[in-house]
């Protein structure tokens, strides 16, 4: 799986690529059900909103196979490897649940400054690709970036601790209305399989989910193994301490898993 000559300037020019129909029904159908099964469970590693609600279970990939496989599937590793020209490895993996009817928003953020401040990331030489699980919809609370803000390098953040149930290095108003005059919101939107792969200093966030559709997406964060982290404060679950290089999977790894 390598990036095409237009993907590769697109993710230079936009700061994102979007892949529709990514994973195919097969693979999708058994990630939805072992999401269900995993956020059935209580574990310090997935977190609620204070309502109960589900919003994030970290690191699934260390005890279910099928995530596991996603995490190292050749379809994210093989362009990861590509655009960063090294081994990557696995700093962070979770499922962001936003669930139907009470699905948080999740505020206006870059995800290097979080990474940097809280883990000791070096550089933006990482990046999260978004797994849909389920179908996102205008409506359903997605995903929206402003396309071209990477260019801006990380911008200066807040730690916002109350908001949400989710500690989160945010950006002011201020900065997100000039970058937005300047280069508009999109929030990529498609059926359950489809990939969406962002720049590390890529602005985004999005709003909650009052509807009765759930929105669950898969967040893989790889980094390039030179870039690993120095300091991290967060627990291991959330940051990951082996920098171990990914080895990817063959690309039928993971429908073979859903057949046997
Ligand atoms: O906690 C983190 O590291 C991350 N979580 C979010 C929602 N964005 C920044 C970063 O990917
Ligand atoms: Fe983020």
């Amino acid at each position: 799986m390598k990036l095409s000559g237009q993907q590769l300037k697109d993710f230079d020019e936009l700061g994102y690529i979007f892949m529709p129909d990514c994973f195919p029904p097969e693979a999708v159908a058994l990630l939805q059900r072992e999401a269900a099964v995993i956020f059935s469970e209580q574990r310090e590693e997935i977190w609620r909103e204070k309502s109960g609600a589900p919003r994030t279970a970290f690191a699934c990939h260390q005890y279910n196979k099928a995530f596991a496989l996603v995490a190292s599937d050749s379809r994210l590793i093989e362009p990861l490897q590509q655009l960063f020209g090294e081994q990557v490895y696995i700093h962070q993996f979770k499922i962001n649940a936003k669930a139907a009817f009470t699905g948080d928003v999740w505020q206006w953020h870059q995800d290097f400054p979080t990474w940097h401040a809280d883990d000791g990331m070096p550089d933006a030489r990482a990046m999260n690709i978004a797994i849909f699980l389920d179908e996102v919809m205008p409506i359903n609370g997605p995903l929206m970036v402003v396309p071209r803000s990477h260019k801006s390098g990380a911008l200066k953040s807040n730690h916002d601790k109350g908001t949400t149930s989710y500690p989160l290095w945010t950006l002011d108003n201020e900065t997100v209305t000039r970058l937005v005059a300047e280069n508009g919101i999109v929030a990529p939107t498609g059926k359950p399989g489809g990939v969406l792969m962002f720049h590390a200093n890529m602005v985004h966030g999005s709003s909650g989910n009052i509807t009765p559709y759930p929105r669950r997406i898969v967040y893989l964060t790889l980094s390039a193994v030179s870039n690993a982290i120095k300091n991290p404060t967060r627990p291991e679950f959330i940051a990951h301490r082996d920098f171990t290089p990914v080895r990817s999977e063959n690309i039928d790894a993971l429908v073979d898993y859903a057949r046997a």
